[in-house]
């Protein structure tokens, strides 16, 4: 791996392997079988992910959006003067958060940390045309883009991350627990946090928001398959494969896989793989961990935050945490 000199970013030397195709070598070759679930979004799986946040099914966006909305004039007060949003996304809820915020605010320096640059373009388009505000992009993962954002403080005031849409759900817990532990270490005492995060609902709302009648996140996950044939040359026929949810109730999450059919032998041909996969045997894409409000509160307060407001959409089972750096 070698690095961009003009952008900062991890390129790939012309005739190495890319980092996609060996971790689709490393994660693909493990029992249980296993593809990380950032590889959901390339443009495709960005537009279907946009889509499912559209689903009468996936209550999560709305629910999010209609607290940061009601709550804007709490979480983005007069002594916030720089906000960071860590995945940024399209930049709708950023947009609607400052402009419920009213006119309360003064300048502000928003950070977006996303690792897409479509994403950065759109929810910088999006927030354009506030007045007093000045947008900064970090085409970067969440905690280089983290390190990057508290460099400069060019004017007094506190600082607000945001980790919004339940993306934490992805972390297995040791991992959320690092990740927190790096946002509190990039913040100085004082700062804020706002983490967004989906509660424990009833089973069958659960998979319903996972395996929409629609089919669009079905499609989503099977996106992954061929995104592997387009861009790793592989030979997976996606008929061959089913969308498969399961509540696991003993370790609180959503999990989404990818099911074979029948008996078959995969090829994929930039990742150097060779392999047969039984019937009914399965390849795991995304873990979605939920949680009980109380639960958030505690990760906060163990990983050096103090909770400030905690608010609760009932009808979506949604909850979003103010937290403070202590
Ligand atoms: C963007 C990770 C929060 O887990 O609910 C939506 C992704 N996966 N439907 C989630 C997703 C299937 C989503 N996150």
């Amino acid at each position: 791996m070698t690095t961009n000199v003009l952008t900062g970013h991890a390129t790939t030397a012309p005739g190495s392997r890319s980092r996609f195709a060996i971790d689709v070598r490393d994660f693909l070759t493990q029992r249980p079988r296993q593809l990380p679930s950032r590889y959901l979004y390339d443009d495709l799986g960005s537009a279907l992910f946009e889509a499912i946040c559209r689903l009468p099914w996936y209550p999560l966006t709305r629910a999010e959006l209609r607290l940061l909305e009601t709550h804007a004039p709490e979480i983005l007060n007069a002594g916030v003067t720089t906000v960071i949003e860590l995945g940024s996304g399209s930049g709708a809820k950023l947009s609607a958060l400052i402009a419920a915020a009213g006119s309360g605010r003064g300048r502000l320096d928003v950070h977006l940390v996303d690792v897409s640059k479509s994403a950065l373009s759109q929810a910088s388009g999006a927030l354009e045309s506030f007045e007093n505000v000045r947008i900064l992009t970090h085409e970067t993962t969440y905690e280089i883009g983290l390190e990057e954002s508290v460099l400069p403080r060019p004017f007094p005031g506190r600082r607000l991350a945001l980790f919004l849409g339940s993306n934490i759900g992805n972390f297995d817990p040791p991992g959320r627990d690092a990740f927190l532990g790096s946002v509190r270490t990039a913040l100085d005492a004082g700062d804020g946090f706002l983490l967004g995060v989906d509660l424990v609902k009833p089973e069958r709302d659960l998979l319903l928001a996972y395996d929409d009648p629609l089919g669009v996140t079905a499609a989503f996950n099977r996106n992954l398959l061929a995104r592997i044939n387009r861009e790793l040359q592989g030979n997976i026929d996606l008929d061959d494969f089913t969308h498969h949810v399961l509540w696991n109730e003993g370790r609180s999450r959503i999990e989404m896989h990818l099911r074979s059919r029948r008996r078959q032998r995969i090829r994929i041909r930039e990742a150097d793989l060779d392999f047969v996969m039984a019937e009914g045997e399965m390849i795991w894409t995304e873990s979605s961990y939920k949680y009980d409000p109380p639960e958030i509160g505690s990760m906060l307060e163990r990983s050096g935050f103090s909770v400030r407001a905690q608010w609760i959409d009932a009808a979506g089972g949604f909850a979003l945490t103010l937290a403070e750096a202590v």
